[in-house]
């Protein structure tokens, strides 16, 4: 607080404080001179008298360092010892560093190595803050006035490694004194493009709080956010180099807060997004996000995670990556050939029903085994010869690989080959046994040449190594109608 003014400050009041600040340097020097020893215990607060100028024990008080720090009390009545240097104003200058104000002195250890955002949001006066290391007297590690112009509270962001012990000092502005709070927070480690968390294995959750995480420079654009500069904040990254050629599934559900989710490849600073690789909402009433994107082996693809907007505030973020690697095509007998066997359902009891007419064909391969139901129902209906001939395959690769199959052997029981797979879905390019309109664009991408058969080798309905008009149509088919 500035002159019994509320936190806020104005183009005049910084020269004013300025001006209080010159004459503050003299007062400073005189009382840091006649700064005396303490007489009586100086640990609790309470017991230090006011106005009490003395060397107060240091440091006062051990902070727990299990994270996030949250610790209040009152400067009113502290020592004056200690004072910071060099200390930032929020104006991109030098504020005030505390010389004239009662200061507590806390000690802390670093759990993990990592950036530590100390502050004192929250608190009831113009607060100064500053770090030392190891000890009271030791070097200083960064100092803070004001956060910025509008916030006279206090905040440093210090690098430290996991075991190393800081003295943090909360001071105050020209002799202001008060209740404060002491928070401390480590920076999530992937707070970067260039430290991101790397994924070695799938499936892959994380929980991260991000309410510490920061925007950096080089953070990209998001194409699909609607916000206007499309950056969004509190950015974390995520790595994941694809094993094999796959779909890589990423989403945030569950996450306390508005996501955008982004894939991106190349450098950090100069990537690319990801082809269907940018997600805002994943529907609309669902404002965390998912993305589903080919993968190609050996490519690292890097996931960043913003909160939408410019709220700055973040929050828990459930982080899931799973990959599926594309289905290899086998070059076994196995008939892939959809579209011969779907449209006519009478193909089921007619290649069951063991009428041995003579006229029985070697063509006449029972159509992909799968057909379920055999009914052995003996019923020797002779009009069923005739529409065999029908429901044959019109495609060249059919038959030939269902050759395997044919060895007409006069078994007159046709044994329900009880292997129940299921059935190659074309346009499933995730084999979850459902087409998502994005496996129909991927399907139509691949058609036109925009994208490999890699990325979904689902959409190439007979293994031709290319996906034709006719195998895009099925995928819609199966979107449509589901995979049958
Ligand atoms: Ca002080
Ligand atoms: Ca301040
Ligand atoms: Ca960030
Ligand atoms: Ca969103």
């Amino acid at each position: 607080m500035f002159g019994g003014e509320p936190l806020r400050a104005s183009v005049t009041g910084s020269r004013l404080r300025r001006r209080a600040f010159e004459s503050a340097r003299w007062t400073r020097s005189i009382r840091w001179r006649g700064a005396a020893p303490c007489r009586a215990s100086a640990v609790a607060f309470a017991i230090v008298a006011a106005g009490a100028e003395c060397r107060a024990l240091c440091p006062e008080v051990s902070l727990n360092s299990s994270l996030p720090v949250y610790q209040s009390g009152s400067t009113a009545g502290a020592p004056n010892n200690f004072a910071g240097t060099s200390c930032t104003d929020g104006y991109g200058g030098i504020g005030d560093d505390g010389g004239t104000a009662p200061e507590r002195t806390f000690a802390f250890v670093a759990p993990f190595t990592g950036s530590y955002i100390i502050d004192t949001i929250g608190s009831a006066f113009d607060t100064v803050l500053y770090v030392r290391d190891g000890s009271c007297g030791g070097s200083q590690l960064a100092c803070s006035d004001d956060i910025d112009p509008a916030n006279l509270q206090s905040r440093v962001t210090v690098d430290l490694t996991a075991g190393q012990t800081i003295i943090i000092f909360v001071d105050g502005y020209m002799g202001a004194s008060g209740t404060f709070n002491l928070n401390i927070a480590l920076i999530p480690p992937n707070d970067n493009c260039f430290t991101p968390e790397a994924i070695t294995s799938t499936p892959f959750t994380q929980t991260l709080d991000t309410a510490n995480a920061t925007v950096s420079e080089d953070d990209p654009i998001q194409s699909c956010s609607s916000h206007s500069d499309q950056v969004g904040t509190n950015s974390v990254w995520y790595s994941f180099t694809a094993p094999a050629d796959g779909i890589v599934n990423v989403d945030t559900a569950g996450s306390t807060y508005d996501t955008v989710l982004t894939a991106n490849t190349g450098e950090c600073g100069l990537s690319t997004e990801v082809v269907y690789g940018c997600n805002d909402d994943a529907s609309a009433s669902d404002a965390t996000s998912a993305i589903s994107f080919a993968a190609v082996a050996g490519t690292t693809y890097t996931m960043e995670v913003t909160e939408y907007g410019d709220y700055g505030e973040g929050g828990i973020l459930y982080f899931a990556l799973d990959f599926l690697p594309a289905a290899t095509p086998t070059p076994t007998a196995t008939p892939i050939a959809p579209t011969a066997t779907r449209t006519p359902t009478a193909t089921a009891s007619i290649t069951s029903t063991p009428s041995r007419t003579p006229t029985q064909t070697p063509t006449l391969t029972h159509p992909p085994t799968q057909t379920q139901t055999p009914t052995p129902t003996p019923s020797p209906l002779p009009t069923s010869t005739p529409t065999v001939a029908a429901s044959q395959a019109p495609t060249a690769t059919w038959t030939a690989t269902a050759t395997a199959s044919v060895t007409d052997t006069p078994s007159p029981t046709p044994t329900p080959s009880p292997t129940t797979t299921p059935r190659p879905c074309v346009g499933d390019c995730n084999a979850d046994q459902r087409v998502l309109p994005g496996e129909v664009l991927r399907c139509v991408a691949i058609a036109l040449g925009d994208d490999l058969l890699a990325t979904c080798s689902a959409c190439d309905a007979n293994a031709d190594g290319r996906v034709l008009p006719g195998e895009v149509l099925t995928a819609v088919d199966n979107a449509l109608n589901g995979c049958r």
